[in-house]
């Protein structure tokens, strides 16, 4: 199954071989050092060579909160395009899209054609990617419901389209998963009915049953775990208890106190799977963290970056960017789904707000008000100061389906972390093939607050985000960075 490439690089520092496209590449950056106050800048050179596997597996993606709002909305996402599926709404028929995806809807800029005009491709068209209409899905829930009844549940779609999707969905039915209630809100009790019994460590085997049930009954190369379930509450890192991969295992072993959260990436990590936690809680715990770096897995994290704080990220930018002061920034959400329910206890709040204030220092409020159920409601108050002692208040309102915008981002995170899985590369000092980092900081684009490898800068600006991985691939394929110059045009 390989996707077809929509373009090639000419160049003889590239080579699309038949089972990887091989590239030589010189990574320009700069050192810098200070030396007598004075700051001495050192440009320097590296070449590399990158080596992308072009094979594309058939890929599982196991939701954790399989049956919530973002896990129904982004099975039955797929659904929808995979069955070209199209319905009725008040203002025209609607089609199934990807809209909100960066690899599916964002496109890359290849260059000028013979006119000076920009040529782009989408960002799956760069190297070879799953399709997302490809993805399987399987997953676990504490709540028994199948995934056409948490589709109803959920209110996120619209009717006509629920009613199309609700036959394919019907027969997909969460697997039981770990409940253990001083994780998540009081309020969620009533729907944990479909629960894995045992010790912990019965618990992690059962898990780890399931990886494995699901990639060989549903003939999988690769599989990705990704928790999507409700927020928890922060997890104490404790000395001799999940301080490191080996107290962590104890820890699991003697039944002494683990989130469900950190149990699954456990499970993940010791089945070779990715695990990507899309909430806030510090479920990478250092011990799990240590345990993925003994075994070469990838693990990505903190909370999708869905809507609110994309903004914040991107206009705080803009107001630093432009030598602005930013003084105070508000923000506040009334939310009405399960997850906003959650959120209404305070160890949960706490959880969200700490992620959610990560971007930039900021207050936070978040309000559960059942009636306007997914569509959240964000507002948000900017302050700045002006030179000469004035102020500019920006006031921002944001109202959408929370899960239409976290969905795409699933799908993305899943797409871009098995890409990396196939991406190895090294350099003329190390000419030992390497992968990326076990943290992989290249999803921080996704994610409100970037799990990053020790010691590494955590970078919060939007578009250097997404210029890290658009230049990751570029690289892979030979190209230079995306370096927006364009000096064909300032030139006479
Ligand atoms: P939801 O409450 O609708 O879904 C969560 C699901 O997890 C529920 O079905 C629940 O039964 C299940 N669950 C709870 N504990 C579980 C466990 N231990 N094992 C398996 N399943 C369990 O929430 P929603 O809206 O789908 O959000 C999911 C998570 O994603 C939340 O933590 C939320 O804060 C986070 N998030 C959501 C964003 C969005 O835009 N929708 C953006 C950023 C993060
Ligand atoms: C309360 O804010 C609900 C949350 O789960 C958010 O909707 C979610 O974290 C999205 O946050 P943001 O800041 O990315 O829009």
């Amino acid at each position: 199954m390989e996707a077809a490439a929509q373009f090639f690089v000419e160049s003889p520092d590239v080579v699309y071989g038949p089972e990887a496209i091989e590239a030589q590449y010189e990574y320009r950056t700069t050192r810098v050092s200070r030396e007598g106050g004075v700051l001495k800048v050192h440009p320097t050179s590296t070449r590399f060579t990158f080596r992308t596997a072009r094979q594309v597996p058939r890929l599982g993606v196991m939701l954790v909160g399989w049956g919530g709002n973002n896990g129904s909305t982004l099975t039955a996402a797929v659904l929808a395009n995979r069955l070209r599926l199209s319905w009725p709404t008040r203002s025209g028929r609607k089609e199934a899209n990807y809209y909100g995806s960066l690899t599916q809807a964002g496109t890359v800029s290849l260059g000028l054609d013979a006119e000076g005009q920009e040529v782009f491709v989408p960002f799956s068209a760069v190297l070879p990617m799953v399709a997302p209409n490809d993805l399987v899905f399987d997953g676990w829930d504490i709540s028994s419901l199948n995934l056409a009844e948490a589709m109803r549940r959920a209110k996120v779609l619209d009717w006509g389209l629920q009613e199309q999707l609700w036959p394919h969905m019907e027969a997909l039915r969460p697997r039981p998963s770990v409940y253990i209630p001083e994780f998540i809100a009081a309020n969620q009790s009533a729907r944990a009915d479909n629960l894995i019994p045992g010790s912990r460590a019965q618990q992690l085997e059962q898990i780890r049953r399931d990886i494995r049930d699901f990639r060989s009954s549903a003939g999988l190369d690769k599989v990705i775990v990704l928790w999507t379930a409700n927020t928890e509450r922060f997890c104490e890192v404790i000395p001799g208890l999940n301080d490191t991969a080996e107290n962590l295992l104890r820890t699991i072993e003697l039944g002494l106190e683990v989130s469900p959260s950190t149990l699954f990436a456990v499970a993940s990590i010791l089945e070779g799977c990715a695990f990507l936690n899309g909430s806030p809680q510090n479920t990478l715990v250092p011990g799990a963290l240590e345990l993925a770096w003994q075994h070469r897995v990838f693990v990505g994290g903190d909370d999708f970056k869905s809507g609110q704080t994309k903004v914040k990220s991107v206009l705080v930018d803009f107001l630093i960017g432009s030598g602005l002061k930013t003084m105070s920034i508000v923000s506040y959400n009334h939310l009405g789904n399960n997850d906003g329910e959650n959120l209404s206890a305070p160890l949960q709040f706490r959880s969200k707000e700490v992620s959610k204030s990560n971007v930039v220092d900021d207050m936070v409020v978040i309000k559960y008000v059942p009636y306007v159920g997914d569509s959240k409601r964000a507002l948000d108050e900017y302050t700045s100061e002006l030179m000469l002692g004035g102020t500019n208040t920006l006031v921002l309102h944001n109202t959408c389906e929370d899960s239409l915008l976290a969905a795409p981002i699933m799908l993305d995170l899943a797409l871009l972390t098995e890409l990396c899985q196939r991406v190895s590369f090294c350099t003329d000092m190390d000419p030992e093939p390497q992968t990326f980092h076990p943290v992989l900081s290249l999803l921080s684009f996704l994610f409100k607050a970037p799990l990053v490898p020790p010691g590494s800068p955590v970078v919060n600006a939007l578009f250097r985000q997404r210029s890290c991985i658009e230049n990751i691939l570029r690289a892979c394929v030979g190209l230079p960075p995306q370096n927006h110059m364009l000096l064909e045009h300032k030139m006479e």
